[in-house]
């Protein structure tokens, strides 16, 4: 912190808005935000930010956003303090537990969780101390099929390799829009900047998705690929590869596993039958197969277009299996792995070995999905609310998560949370989803809390560590987020809501070292001391993670201490080769065919006839919107409408629609329907029509003032729980089939 005038101070600060985690410097004028700026010296971003950020201003100032919590009371929301909220919720929450039996209880995580440490941290203690199976997030509605590929082939959930931009020659982008996203799952800031590079250096860029996105306008080739196809055309490359002895295997040679079971596998997808089943010609598949594994350095690269997926976890499977066949996993410019500094499984025991991981070690009621990373699909949820029997859920919990706008057929999802015994929503919003609770409690802001970034610093570009402590004091008796979450872990542990926090907090990290590291745990705790709560946990990890000090073993060694001395972050460099040493797998291999995986590809072999249904529905992302929540902000509501839906000019004709007219959009299958204004737009496949998720801010009783006066539609509102991807679970939102009507038809 700098003073430069009495009352002017300048922070930096992490943003904490989406995966990119730009390095900000705010400056703050009489106790308010006056300025953002990207940090120049910022070791991850340099000095790179996007109007999203500058938001945070909005944010900090919103007259909507909650300062107090809200307990309903005689059907009406009545503002208490902090302690009034936590008394209110044991004396609801208990009583709704013991008359249900713990598995009538359920948690739901959303979004921001991973952007605020004290909730992130603390989250796994939550789920343990409410005791039931029904624990489900965001994650179910993103990336889960990543992790779950990821994990089967490297051991971990948390193994992914990202792409080595910096030093790639061809960068292919399947199902992901990165200019307007700034990177996801790959924590890339200035990802245009990084791109236009690549290019000015003789690279290349292939994008594959049914929509010619802003990414793709950068690049050289665009795949305009039929929605939800994707796996044919991976299978398909992947087959090429073999049969036209294109494999390069390389030094991992002796770590892969399962050579000859793929090679079997992939038989069925002829380029042919992929070409006709994609929509794309057999020729750019071929090149694209050939190019692959020509240039010296590629890295393929997907995301939320590939895991909204029916085949979601295959897909992701096949992108790191071209990656490892044509020599490009683990090599600099190929799809590599982060060494973050902290709370990595992969840096952590025996290197090179370990349990693997495993799914469906018990099932959803109601659907019996098997559980993945200890969560159910929130695809799941409304049906666990809303149907009757032993372990309904009853009470519910919600951690900055939004599920009536952002879970598929979200109208039942309402309808589900509407009729709960009790409903608890840590949030900042009386939005669609909070305004049905019985008591929400608000955090601080993110410029009032410390922040690090512990999720995507294991998805990063580049191996860096930073720390930001909070740029604004928070108000007098709100507490930091870690500290209502351990709270709410004494409340549900019977210890009630004036437990000490301090001690129930030594009490969980006693509790976890003692599993751990038995015979140090107490020399850790004291070597910890003073630090408490989020940011002990974050020195604890720090310290004992590759760059740690050890406590004392590494003396040089990082600490959180010697962090907080570089506001701006240490620069560890970029990534470097880290197999087989960050392998997880029980055989110490790349796991190339893992059984489950081959036995579900052969069963989509029989889907490469499939007829295309007349029009399917995609989502899409915009640069001044952030899922369902930053609409309230007045700096990122303004200009044109961004909640339309995108059809090609062919449909316009087909359907009768005109530009600026609204059209009906059904989902046959559920019956039920949006009404939205039409914006034709020649980027979209033909077939193909895009609303973006999120809107819909027309309920009465919400508190968005701003976002209240151009609600938009809730696309979610079409969307089908049933379609997942059976694997992983995952909402597969893409390649909905919707009938399009006019709703004002154009006379002929
Ligand atoms: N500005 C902004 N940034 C964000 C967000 C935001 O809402 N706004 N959200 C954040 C979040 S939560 C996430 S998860 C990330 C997501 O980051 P990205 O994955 O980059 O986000 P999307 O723009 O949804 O990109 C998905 C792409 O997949 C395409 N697609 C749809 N179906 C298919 C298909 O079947 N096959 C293929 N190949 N492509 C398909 C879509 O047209 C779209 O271009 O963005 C994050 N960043
Ligand atoms: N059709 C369709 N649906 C989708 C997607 C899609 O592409 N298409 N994308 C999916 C994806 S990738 C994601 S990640 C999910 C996101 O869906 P959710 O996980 O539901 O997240 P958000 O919609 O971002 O809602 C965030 C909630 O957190 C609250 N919040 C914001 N800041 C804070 C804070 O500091 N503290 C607390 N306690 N609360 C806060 C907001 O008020 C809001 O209620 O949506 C998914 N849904
Ligand atoms: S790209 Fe993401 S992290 Fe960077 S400034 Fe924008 S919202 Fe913040
Ligand atoms: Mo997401």
């Amino acid at each position: 912190m700098t003073n430069e005038a009495a009352d002017t101070t300048t922070h930096h600060h992490a943003c904490p808005l989406c995966e990119a985690g730009c390095g900000l410097e705010i400056t703050v004028r009489d106790g308010a935000v006056a300025l953002v700026r990207g940090d120049r010296a910022d070791v991850h971003s340099g000095g790179f930010l996007c109007p999203k950020a500058t938001a945070l201003k909005d944010l900090q100032h919103d007259p909507d956003r909650l300062r107090r919590p809200l307990v309903r009371r005689n059907g009406e929301f009545v503002e208490v303090d902090f302690d009034e909220a936590f008394a209110e919720v044991e004396a609801r929450l208990l009583p709704a537990l013991e008359r249900h039996g713990r598995g009538a209880a359920g948690l739901v995580i959303g979004n921001p969780t991973v952007h605020r440490t004290g909730l992130v941290l603390y989250a796994l203690a939550l789920a343990d101390a409410l005791g039931s199976p029904n624990v489900f997030s965001a994650a179910s509605l993103d990336q889960m099929p990543k992790h779950l590929a990821c994990g089967a082939m490297f051991g971990d959930w948390y193994t992914i390799p990202v792409p080595d931009i910096d030093r790639t020659d061809l960068l292919v982008i399947i199902g992901a829009n990165p200019m307007v996203s700034n990177g996801s799952m790959w924590s890339v800031p200035d990802f245009r900047g990084r791109a236009r590079a690549l290019v000015a250096r003789g690279g290349r860029i292939v994008t594959v998705d049914p929509r010619r996105t802003e990414t793709a306008e950068l690049a050289d080739v665009h795949l305009a690929i039929r929605p939800d196809t994707d796996v044919f055309l991976l299978a398909a490359i992947v087959r090429t590869l073999f049969r036209e002895n294109r494999t390069r295997l390389g030094r991992l040679r002796e770590h892969l596993a399962g050579l000859a079971e793929l090679e079997r596998a992939v038989e069925p997808f002829s380029i042919e039958l992929a070409a006709d089943r994609c929509g794309i010609t057999a020729v750019d598949i071929e090149h694209l197969a050939r190019d692959l594994s020509t240039v010296p350095r590629a890295a393929v690269y997907g995301r939320l277009g590939t895991c909204h997926q029916t085949h979601g976890t295959l897909t992701s499977w096949l992108i790191d299996v071209v990656n490892t066949l044509t020599g490009n996993l683990d090599e600099p410019g190929g799809a590599m792995l982060a060494c973050p500094p902290a709370f990595a499984a992969n840096t952590d025991g025996e290197p090179g070995r370990g349990q693997g991981v495993a799914t469906g070690s018990y099932r959803s009621r109601v659907s019996a999905a098997p559980e993945v990373m200890g969560q159910f699909p929130m695809s799941c949820l409304a049906e666990e609310i809303d149907t009757p029997g032993e372990g309904q859920i009853r009470a519910l919990i919600t951690i900055a998560s939004n599920p009536a706008r952002s879970a598929p057929h979200s109208r039942r999802v309402e309808r589900a949370l509407s009729d709960l015994d009790f409903l608890l929503c840590l949030d900042v919003y009386v939005n669609e989803t909070t305004r049905h609770a019985d008591v929400i409690i608000p955090g601080p802001s993110p410029l009032e809390e410390t922040h690090y970034d512990l999720f995507f610093s294991q998805f990063a570009y580049r191996n860096t560590a930073r720390f930001s402590a909070p740029v604004l004091d928070r108000r007098a008796g709100v507490p930091e987020d870690w500290e209502t979450m351990v709270r709410l872990v004494a409340i549900l542990r019977g210890e009630g809501s004036n437990a000490d926090i301090d001690r129930v907090d030594d009490d969980l990290l006693r509790t976890t070292l003692s599993r751990r590291v038995p015979d140090f745990a107490d020399a850790i705790l004291a070597a910890l001391a003073p630090r408490r709560g989020a940011e002990r946990l974050v020195d604890l990890g720090i310290r004992s993670g590759p760059y740690g000090d050890q406590f004392g073993l590494v003396p040089d060694g990082l600490t959180l201490d010697r962090l907080v001395e570089h506001p701006s972050g240490i620069d560890f460099g970029p990534l470097e080769p880290r197999l087989p040493e960050a392998l997880r797998t029980p055989s110490g291999k790349v796991e190339l065919a893992p059984t489950e995986f081959v036995d579900a590809l052969a069963i989509a072999a029989d889907e490469l006839h499939a007829a295309t249904p007349a029009c399917v529905l995609i989502g899409r992302r915009d640069l001044r919107s952030n899922n369902s929540w930053m609409h309230n902000l007045p700096v990122l509501a303004k200009g044109r409408d961004r909640c339309t839906l995108l059809v090609h000019p062919d449909d316009i004709a087909r359907f009768g629609l005109r530009d600026d007219s609204s059209a009906k959009v059904t989902n046959p299958r559920t019956d039920e329907s949006v009404t939205a204004v039409v914006e034709v737009d020649n980027s979209m496949r033909p077939g193909v029509v895009s609303l973006p998720h999120g809107w819909g801010h027309d309920a009465p009783d919400s508190r968005l003032g701003v976002a209240k006066l151009r609600p938009g539609v809730n696309a979610n509102a079409l969307t089908d729980p049933d379609r997942r991807d059976p694997l992983s679970g995952n909402a597969a939102f893409g390649n909905t089939e919707v009938r399009i009507e006019a709703v004002e038809p154009v006379m002929p």
